[in-house]
């Protein structure tokens, strides 16, 4: 294939509630979706979605909303456009020379990938080799200002129906609310907690106490770059460490693995450079044992679509942050919004990513058309 355009769609969604994580509070998404024209072998000329999951500032990774958009234009969009033979299979390659940058590269790779389903007429699910129809949805919830509050939201979700609860922790949040959670909604709710960085070492005896919570998984507890840290904690807890932040790419999650880092990985495509190098983290990880689970990044419909196809991977099998659209937006971009019912998601089964961009919400949640010049 080849490129023809690029254009980047700069949205503004605003949350229907504010979202707490221990490095700070979030009122609404800011994300830019990337529009690829590409024409086939074939001459067809088709169209591909992407969506950029980094968020507007560089608290959760290094990477932040405007400096991917800075590094697709000025950086990624001219490899691209030079590439003569362009497939989703030969993104990762024709951007090799660019350093890091994972999920700049993982939304272009991504609208690529989806143009070349397109004109394939498959669905990702089928590209991938998926084995389920629907996927466990879990949701992430998180840091309220009191136990009340927090037990409060977790049985509003369990009351719709989520099949998981993450909770988001931080010190001076953490072991009172994860004890409530757990006296008020039983021994049998499928419940971990997400640290995001928050904790050190020294934290280590205050970390074990939430040993006796039988949690599926603690996440992140340390700093991105403590893979040996982390490995340390992971021999003086019971709680299983799963990484998310310090997988950034396969080599880091056979760092993780092979060093006892981590008995779990949360596989997110943004984060790990796309969907391609999130299938190898999958195949990586299941032949070592390790379980993984897709994360999120309160991606609208079209990357929570993606998602959902990845999860359907026989490698996955804990419930991702796969929550339905009104999790987060009263409206989605998408024609369709993202549906939980009785604790699941459906993989799409169109072409691509199975869904398609609404170009009246697209107009709506709009606050900047930026075409890349080719
Ligand atoms: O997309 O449902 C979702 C949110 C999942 O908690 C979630 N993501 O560290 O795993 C994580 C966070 C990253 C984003 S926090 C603003
Ligand atoms: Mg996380």
């Amino acid at each position: 294939m080849k490129l023809l355009s690029l254009r980047l769609h700069h949205l503004e969604m605003p949350l229907v509630a504010p979202f707490t994580t221990s490095f700070g509070t979030q009122t609404a998404k800011r994300c830019f979706l990337v529009e690829a024209q590409l024409q086939t072998d074939a001459g067809e000329v088709v169209t591909g979605w992407g969506e950029n999951v980094a968020l507007d500032r560089p608290m959760y990774s290094s990477e932040y909303l405007d400096g991917a958009a800075d590094v697709v234009e000025r950086w990624l969009a001219p490899l691209l456009f030079a590439a003569d033979d362009l497939t989703a299979e030969t993104v990762g390659h024709v951007l090799r020379k660019v350093v890091g940058n994972p999920m700049a590269k993982a939304s272009v790779e991504m609208a690529v990938l989806d143009a070349q389903l397109r004109a394939e007429g498959r669905s990702f699910a089928s590209y991938l080799g998926a084995v389920e129809r629907t996927v466990p949805s879990g949701v992430s919830v998180g840091i309220q200002d009191s136990v009340a509050a927090t037990v409060g939201a977790v049985g509003g979700y369990l009351d719709q129906g989520y099949a998981r609860i993450k909770l988001k922790i931080r010190p001076g949040a953490d072991v009172a609310h994860v004890a409530a959670v757990r006296r008020e909604f039983g021994d049998d709710l499928p419940f971990q907690v997400d640290a995001n960085a928050a904790y050190t070492l020294v934290d280590a005896a205050h970390l074990r106490r939430l040993d006796e919570f039988d949690l599926l998984l603690i996440e992140q507890p340390l700093g991105e770059a403590d893979i040996r840290q982390h490995a340390q904690l992971a021999r003086l807890m019971r709680t299983p460490i799963c990484l998310d932040e310090s997988v950034v790419s396969a080599e880091a999650a056979a760092d993780a693995i092979a060093l006892g880092a981590a008995s779990v990985i949360n596989v997110k495509p943004g984060r790990v450079g796309g969907y391609l190098e999130a299938r190898r983290i999958h195949d990586l990880s299941r032949a070592n044992g390790v379980a993984v689970w897709c994360g999120g990044m309160l991606e609208t419909g079209i990357g929570r679509a993606a998602n959902a196809a990845l999860a359907a991977l026989p490698g996955f099998t804990l419930p991702g942050d796969i929550s339905g659209s009104d999790r987060f937006y009263s409206e989605d971009i998408t024609t369709e919004p993202v549906r939980m019912h009785d604790g699941v998601v459906d993989v799409p089964t169109g072409p691509g990513f199975g869904v398609e961009v609404d170009p009246a919400k697209l107009e709506r949640f709009r606050t900047a058309l930026v075409e890349i010049p080719a």
